[in-house]
This record gives structure tokens, C-alpha cells and sequence, in this order.
């Protein structure tokens, strides 16, 4: 018999074929508790799990009895309490590698976009404001040889330290938790503590995890310390900078501009002050979404739950001290 398993995201035909040709697979649209009720023997039965962005908690797990491996498709597993999930023996898999370059380009697109103004002075032209010469109040700031400051010099910090470098020819601070010798020796990186970073960089780029450490690492007090000129750009997770005091710093001219991919709050709420700042361009968590790198992760995060119930894990788990 295949080892029963829960689906709870799309996944494309030929990889449904692929996880069916190993397990019994259940597909339900989400983990709410709607959902759990009305499919309790699934979960009860369920061996493994695939699909993203749900909270997997302590009080999901009690559905879940005889789960042995999570797989998720995305890079980041804040949304997983991985403690839980490792008392129980149960495997973590995540998707990293696969969206790095994806991720690190709409880093860079938010960079420009910001930089240059472009959804702002698009929005002017299609409203036919575009009637002579443009002056100075269709302006933006250069990108290139200004100093990109990188929060987080992970798989995806590095590969925007690449872009800005030989790209962009940008002098790159860094601050981690530890020196990273590829990204100073390949891209000139210098490492700096966070306030020496926040106040020489003209792009604060974050990307970081989302864990008790750097739960709003970027508040009022950190926003002060940017120049007025700068420019903040989060592509990590939201709650990593708190947005009542980003809000607070863009309507005070405490920073010049942001850009955003990821929000305390997700879907951003309609009425979010944000969306009424000309200086901010925010992008729905498009991350990694592109055609080919979704399903990359796709695929990646369905090898995983083969490999993860199957015994033969080699990468990609959070908590690979369970399989032991
Ligand atoms: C995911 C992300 O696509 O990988 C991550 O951590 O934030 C995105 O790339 C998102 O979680 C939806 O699956």
C-alpha cells in the first residue's frame, strides 16, 4: 500500500503524477480547521504533507498522529514550529537553492523600481501627464556605484551581492551572523555591524528569515539611523521590519523611498497607508514567482517528500537531527 500523504497546494499535472506514482495522495485547497475536520481520517492516516504558506502548529499536529515528514514549497518555514514538528520525529523539508537567482532578481527589481521611480512616472504617463520635455520632478536617483547595504548574506544575499557588483558596480556592506568569505572575496563584500551598515548604505536590502531574532530587527530606532537618501527594501518577510514605524519614517522623510515584497500583513490590507505613498512600490510576495522557478520548487519539494519517506534524505531538511 502507498503511505497516505495530504496535498494542499496545486501542483502541476506531471508532478501530481509523480507524487501519486508513490503515495495515496488526499488534495484539499488548504489546512483550516474547516478543512481538518471535515477530512479527519485523512490527517489521522496522513504520513506526509506538501504545499506552503499554512500554519503548521502544535494544534495541527494533534490531527496528525501518524505524520512523519512536512514538505514545504518555499524557501522560507516560519510558518512551521519546527520544535514541535522535531519532538515528533517529523522531517521539515524546504525548497532552497531552487529560487535563489529568482528572488535576488526581484531584489534588484525593487531596487530600480524605487530608484528610478518607474511605477510613478509609468502611472503619469498612462494619465497623459507626458506633454513636453519632463523636468526635475520626474527624476529619480541613481543605482549604479551607490553602496547596497545586504541584511542576511544567505544563498539570496549573495546572489544580489553578485548583481549589484558586476551589475551595477556597487560597493556591498554586509551583516550577518558570520563573515562570508565567497561573497567578500567575489563581490568585494565588507562585513559591518548592522548600525554601521544601516548608516552607510544607500539600499538596505533584507533578506533574512523571519525567527525570534530579527522579529522587527528594522524598527524606528534603525530607521533613524538611515540617511534621508536611503532606500529600504524587504524581500524576506514582513514582520522583519515594523511597518507602523516604516510607515511613520517614509510620511516624515525620515528615508526617501521603500520597496517592498513581503508585509506584516499578507494579503496587504486594501486600506494600507502604504499603498497611498508615492515612495513605496509594493509587490504582491512575487518573490520567487516566476513560471519556471515555481516549478522548480514544486518538483524540489516533491522529491523531498519521496526522499523524506522513503528514509534517503540527504539536503533541503530543517531538522535533519530526526532522522537519525
Ligand atoms: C514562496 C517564499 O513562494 O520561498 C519562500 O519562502 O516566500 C516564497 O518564495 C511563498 O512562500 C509561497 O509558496
Amino acid at each position: 500500500m502507498k503511505p497516505p500523504v495530504i496535498l494542499y497546494k496545486k501542483l502541476p499535472d506531471d508532478l501530481l503524477a509523480r507524487l501519486e506514482s508513490h503515495f495515496s495522495v488526499t488534495q484539499l485547497n488548504n489546512l483550516s480547521q474547516e478543512t481538518i475536520k471535515q477530512n479527519a481520517q485523512a490527517f489521522a492516516d496522513a504520513q506526509g504533507i506538501l504545499g506552503s504558506s499554512e500554519t503548521v502548529d502544535k494544534a495541527f499536529l494533534e490531527h496528525t498522529p501518524n505524520l512523519r515528514a512536512a514538505s514545504t514549497i518555499s524557501v522560507g518555514y516560519d510558518n512551521f514550529d519546527v520544535d514541535a514538528l522535531s519532538a515528533r520525529g517529523i522531517a521539515l523539508m524546504h525548497t532552497p537553492t531552487v529560487l535563489t537567482e529568482t528572488v535576488a532578481d526581484t531584489m534588484m527589481t525593487l531596487v530600480l523600481a524605487t530608484a528610478r521611480r518607474a511605477l510613478e512616472v509609468a502611472e503619469r504617463v498612462k494619465k497623459g501627464e507626458w506633454q513636453g520635455s519632463i523636468g526635475a520632478d520626474w527624476f529619480g536617483i541613481d543605482v549604479h556605484h551607490k553602496t547596497l547595504g545586504i541584511l542576511g548574506m544567505g544563498r539570496i544575499g549573495l546572489a544580489l551581492a553578485q548583481r549589484a557588483h558586476f551589475g551595477f558596480s556597487m560597493p556591498i556592506l554586509y551583516n550577518a551572523r558570520r563573515h562570508h568569505q565567497e561573497a567578500e572575496e567575489r563581490f568585494n563584500a565588507r562585513y559591518c555591524d548592522l548600525d554601521t551598515l544601516l548608516a552607510e548604505s544607500d539600499f538596505v536590502c533584507i533578506s533574512l528569515p523571519l525567527t525570534d531574532e530579527t522579529y522587527h530587527l528594522i524598527g524606528a530606532e534603525q530607521l533613524a539611523k538611515m540617511k534621508s537618501s536611503a532606500i529600504l527594501i524587504n524581500a524576506g518577510r514582513g514582520p522583519v521590519v515594523d511597518e507602523k514605524a516604516l510607515i511613520q519614517a517614509l510620511v516624515d522623510g525620515k528615508i526617501h523611498a521603500a520597496g517592498l515584497d513581503v508585509f506584516e500583513q499578507e494579503p496587504l490590507p486594501v486600506d494600507s497607508p502604504l499603498l497611498s505613498l508615492p515612495n513605496v512600490v509594493a509587490l504582491p510576495h512575487i518573490g520567487s514567482a516566476t513560471h519556471e522557478t515555481r516549478y522548480n520548487m514544486a518538483a524540489c519539494a516533491v522529491d523531498n517528500l519521496i526522499a523524506a519517506l522513503s528514509g534517503k534524505v540527504k539536503e533541503n531538511c530543517v531538522n535533519p537531527q530526526v532522522l537519525k
